[in-house]
């Protein structure tokens, strides 16, 4: 058994948390994830308050097990998230794409494990100092918004400037993977892109297919230009995006326009021309799919073989 202080501190089998992906990760993923021994969490990124109350209160009716909300802060929903999850008494949340300081006090007052996401060691500091309970030090392999470091860098670094746990993402899809991150100091790690082919992952059929006959080649980060790159894989819409990144004739607000509701047409209609399908560079690992626990179960028996015949290179 793999256990590490990320078990005991959220009250969980295995030291995996599910990715907080925007319109994917719904109650019915994240009470499958928890169920099955790791940590769910909802996506808080596309609902108002009053949804996400709901998907919370569905996810109590589907495990008693502890999960959590992922507030991803560009979203205009943030403020009214920030809110709900105290009033849900969420046990736990992780957050992405900013700063959550300016919550974390009436967080921390509730008694919510704040896990922030984080792509550097200067946020990793600023987060420990802010009260956070562990960090996920999230590299640029990672499917959606990403930093600009990359895993392996990335989390032997951050494991150095802070003392709380680590949680490693990006670039992570089985066994080998988990055990490498152990390697580099991580005490637990965090799964976007092989849940989405979990059974219990509704997204589109077709968004489940792009990614079981994805490529190590077949995702390209866009959206350079302002300032928050997204991964996704390659298809006639990103394709575009990236010919268009460093035109001058086309301003920010027009390029940024051109994404406004492309992840929902990829996850909710299957739109395979204009939809944008966040993966991460792992896609081309992940080639069926399981329930969460098989997932879960297969990873971690994996990683452990490989951490227990470790000292087969030491002659
Ligand atoms: O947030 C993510 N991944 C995401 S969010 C998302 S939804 C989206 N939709 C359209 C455009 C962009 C995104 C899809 N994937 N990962 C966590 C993450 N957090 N990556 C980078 C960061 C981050 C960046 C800056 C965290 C903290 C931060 O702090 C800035 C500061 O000033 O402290």
């Amino acid at each position: 058994m793999i256990k590490t202080r990320i078990c005991e501190m959220l009250g969980i089998e295995y030291p995996i948390l599910q990715g907080g992906m925007a319109w994917v990760a719904d109650a019915v993923l994240a009470a499958a994830v928890s169920n099955a021994g790791g940590l769910g969490l909802i996506a808080a990124m596309n609902s108002n308050g009053e949804q996400l109350r709901a998907e919370i209160k569905k996810a109590k009716q589907l495990t008693a097990k502890p999960f959590g909300v992922n507030i991803m802060l560009m979203s205009p929903f943030a403020e009214e998230a920030a809110k709900v999850v105290v009033e849900e008494e969420v046990p736990v949340l992780t957050t992405g794409a900013g700063s959550p300081v300016k919550y974390m006090e009436a967080w921390l007052e509730a008694g919510i494990k704040v896990i922030p996401v984080i792509p550097s060691t200067a946020i990793a500091r600023r987060m420990a100092t802010a009260g956070a309970c562990a960090v996920v030090a999230e590299g640029g392999e990672s499917g959606g918004h990403i930093g600009e470091l990359n895993t392996m860098a990335l989390v032997p670094q951050v494991c150095d400037v802070v003392d709380i746990p680590v949680i490693a993402a990006g670039g992570i899809a089985d066994g080998r993977g988990v055990a490498a991150a152990f390697m580099l100091g991580a005490e637990g790690v965090q799964l976007g892109t092989r849940f989405l082919v979990a059974s219990e992952c509704g997204i589109h059929r077709n968004y489940k297919e792009k990614v079981l006959s994805a490529k190590d080649s077949d995702t390209i980060a866009t959206g350079r230009r302002l300032g928050h790159p997204v991964r996704q894989l390659k298809n006639e819409f990103s394709r575009s995006l990236a010919r268009i990144e460093y035109d001058s004739s086309i301003s920010n607000e027009d390029f940024e326009a051109l994404g406004a509701g492309s992840l929902r047409r990829a996850a909710v209609e299957g739109d395979l021309k204009t939809g944008t399908f966040m993966a991460g560079q792992c896609a081309g690992l992940i080639k069926k799919e399981q329930t969460c626990k098989e997932m879960i179960e297969e990873i971690f028996s994996e990683a452990e073989s490989i951490l227990k015949g470790a000292d087969k290179w030491i002659k």
